[in-house]
């Protein structure tokens, strides 16, 4: 494996980083996971310019310019030799003191990686995944705003922790109002009546690039989508359930808080977004050679 750090490539067993880098000491950066499909990477510009943006909120300078950057990712994954790839991009604060000024650290760090993507066994997506509402609740957008990508994924962690240890796969996260945000690391989605919903970023969510596809996709078929906002209630009484995300690509919920979704297995307009995600992936990308 061939891991780029800060401008050079080298083993993963040479890729390391210094200890006072605020990545590290405070979990201070961005980040991005982007998924390579048969030679091509997914939806490469909008994760891009999700990385750029969740950059400048925090007023992180990034390493490279945009082409620089989109060069040395495609870079990575040739140099990597993997058709499908998980590519995982971290910008870090860099090199700085033990206080907290961001402003004290001399440069940004840059890390690629891209590895072989480590799927959900099959059967989750045949038989469908069972979630809880977990305690811990969504960070407050007022606070570090959710739509941020940061390396600072604790509070997701924390959620994971909990869905864990209940013996299930997934976390939902309700924000401070009580009402459904989103999963540890995944979107969620509902669908009742012929209609799609999901809850709509100002809830407190990351706007997923799965996420958005989903929506388009539902679009150009003719369905409705509502971006709403949602409670606990209406997620029991959907008739199908799922959850999106790169690395998990769209995969199906069939319990939520103990209460059976619809049937009780994988819906149909799941299964068929399902079908449509996986032929999308394999038509669209930017070619890495
Ligand atoms: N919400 C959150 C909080 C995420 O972290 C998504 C939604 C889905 O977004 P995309 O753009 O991928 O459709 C994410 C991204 C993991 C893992 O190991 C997952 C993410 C990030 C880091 C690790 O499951 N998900």
């Amino acid at each position: 494996m061939q891991v780029y750090v800060n401008g050079e490539f080298c083993e993963k067993e040479d890729a390391r980083i210094s200890v006072f880098d605020h990545g590290v000491l405070y979990g201070d950066g961005v980040f991005e996971g982007i998924r390579v499909y048969a030679g091509r990477i997914f939806k490469f510009d909008e994760h891009l310019e999700r990385l750029y943006e969740s950059a400048k909120s925090i007023d992180l300078a990034v390493p490279l310019p945009l082409d620089r950057m989109r060069e040395a990712i495609r870079e990575t994954v040739r140099r990597n030799r993997l058709p499908d790839a998980y590519i995982r991009v971290l910008i870090t604060r860099g090199v700085g003191n033990l206080g907290l000024n961001p402003y004290q650290c001399e440069k940004s760090g840059l890390i690629i990686i891209v590895d072989k993507i480590a799927l959900y066994p099959p059967e989750l997506y045949d038989r469908g995944l069972e979630v809880i509402t977990v305690a811990t609740q969504r960070n407050l957008p007022e606070a570090v705003n959710p739509r941020i990508k940061s390396l600072n994924y604790l509070n997701n962690i924390l959620a994971k922790i909990e869905a864990i240890n209940a013996g299930v796969e997934e976390a939902i996260m309700l924000n401070s109002f009580g009402f459904v945000s989103e999963c540890a690391g995944d979107n969620i989605f509902a669908v009742r009546k012929g209609m799609i919903l999901t809850p709509s970023i100002s809830m407190g969510v990351l706007e997923g690039i799965t996420r958005n596809v989903v929506i388009e996709m539902a679009r150009g078929k003719g369905i409705e989508v509502k971006q709403l906002v949602m409670t606990r209630h209406d997620l029991f009484i959907a008739e199908e359930c799922f959850l999106t995300g790169t690395a998990a690509e769209i995969i199906p919920v069939v319990k939520v808080d103990g209460r059976q979704i619809g049937e009780g297995k994988p819906g149909t307009l799941t299964r068929e977004l399902m079908e449509d995600y996986h032929r999308l992936t394999r038509e669209e990308g930017v070619p890495v050679e």
